[in-house]
């Protein structure tokens, strides 16, 4: 029996599979609503058999999009926007998940595909970017930000709540919070981007307390019975992974007392030049160590995109649910494949009925 082609329930939640793709950002909104472009990417990624489908970083405030390009979820009328890409994951037979940011300093940037810099001063495109203190991120990123005022914390982490609000009410069933990658709430863990000398930097625990306060404030209108998530840096490869795996271990542990279900174990990147190991599942052992040691489901991603590797971390029980992410991109219907080569009985039944019947017969 194939471990990866097991339901895996959380919450209320069932997933016909441990399969998730992870967010993915399109950078094709205008004004942060979505669109047929996503519609189209969302449904044709759902119907390829995942059991969890997690739309893209998706921004608690104009300010918090990485490029003027990115989802929103600051108003109704986005909101109003998701609700045929929702009600399309789920008609494929997946989970409709939704990943909420704030871009902090790593905002005001061009598309991946048009320069991956931040947008010059002057254009109009652009805008001032928030964190914690006024220290730029650098390399291709190289804009000071505005150090966050009081009131700006207070503003922000309203804007996470506010935003929880409106993905239940565009029906979202699973909610995860950006904390990693560089933006703003890793950014207030890390001491390489706050330096600041009040009740939110120093100490371990003034530099959880942004992530501590907005998951706390976000578990109180998301509903109780839905999957409440986390995606994490708890390294960075900067030479000093051990300290830090240790205070992010420890800080998912209270994650989880504050009422996280699950925590998607990842790269901090909130410095440009540290040594990342890339290679294939190379985040499996660092997602085990935070699975035993917080006591916590752990999803992960980072080159888990070949069938027997997805099997395996999950048979080892090293992850929950593996993230397959750009192997999503070049074939949507990537579970149905690995179902094939992992040799699962009636494979075609990863896809809905009407493609699964046919796909046994004649
Ligand atoms: C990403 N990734 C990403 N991660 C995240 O937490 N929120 C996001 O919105 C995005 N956006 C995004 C866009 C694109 C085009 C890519 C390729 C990646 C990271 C992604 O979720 C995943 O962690 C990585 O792609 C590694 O997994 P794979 O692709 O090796 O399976
Ligand atoms: C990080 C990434 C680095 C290298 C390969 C794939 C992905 N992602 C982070 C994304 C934006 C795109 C780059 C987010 O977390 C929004």
């Amino acid at each position: 029996m194939s471990a990866l082609f097991q339901p895996y329930s959380l919450k209320d939640v069932t997933l016909r599979n441990r399969i998730a793709v992870p967010p993915m950002c399109q950078y094709s909104a205008t004004d942060g609503v979505p669109n047929d472009w996503h519609l189209s990417h969302y449904a044709s990624i759902a119907r390829g058999g995942a059991g969890l489908v997690i739309v893209e970083a998706t921004a608690v405030a104009p300010e918090g999009r990485i490029t003027p390009g990115c989802t929103g979820l600051w108003n109704d009328e986005q909101a109003q926007a998701f609700v045929p890409i929702v009600r399309a994951i789920k008609a494929a037979g997946a989970v409709p998940g939704i990943q909420i940011a704030h871009a902090g300093r790593k905002a005001s940037a061009n598309r991946p595909w048009e320069g991956d810099d931040h947008i010059a001063d002057g254009d109009a495109r652009g805008w001032q970017t928030l964190a914690p203190s006024a220290i730029a991120y650098g390399a291709n990123l190289p804009k000071v930000p505005q150090a966050m005022t009081l009131d700006d914390i207070a503003r922000v982490r309203q804007n996470f709540v506010d935003t929880a609000r409106r993905a239940v009410e565009a029906g979202f069933e699973w909610l995860e919070l950006h904390f990693a990658h560089g933006y703003l709430a890793q950014t207030f863990f890390s001491e390489h981007s706050n330096q600041r000398d009040d009740m939110y930097g120093g100490s371990a625990a003034n530099r959880a307390r942004f992530l501590l306060e907005t998951l706390k404030a976000v578990r109180e209108v998301w509903p109780e019975n839905l999957p409440l998530t986390v995606r994490f840096g708890v390294i960075e490869y900067d030479g000093r992974d051990e300290q830090t795996l240790l205070e992010s271990i420890e800080l998912v542990r209270q994650f989880k007392a504050s009422g996280m279900d699950m925590v998607s174990v990842s790269v901090g990147f909130t410095i440009p030049d540290t040594s990342i190991p890339w290679g294939p599942a190379f985040m499996g052992p660092v997602a085990e160590r935070v699975r035993r040691e917080a006591g916590v489901p752990v999803s992960s991603a980072w080159g888990f995109g070949t069938p027997a590797i997805a099997e395996q971390v999950v048979r080892d029980q090293q992850l929950d649910l593996v993230m397959v992410g750009r192997a999503h991109l070049a074939n949507p219907h990537w579970a149905y494949f690995a179902a094939k080569e992992l040799g699962v009985e009636r494979a075609s039944w990863t896809l809905p009925a009407p493609y699964a019947h046919w796909l046994e017969r004649y």
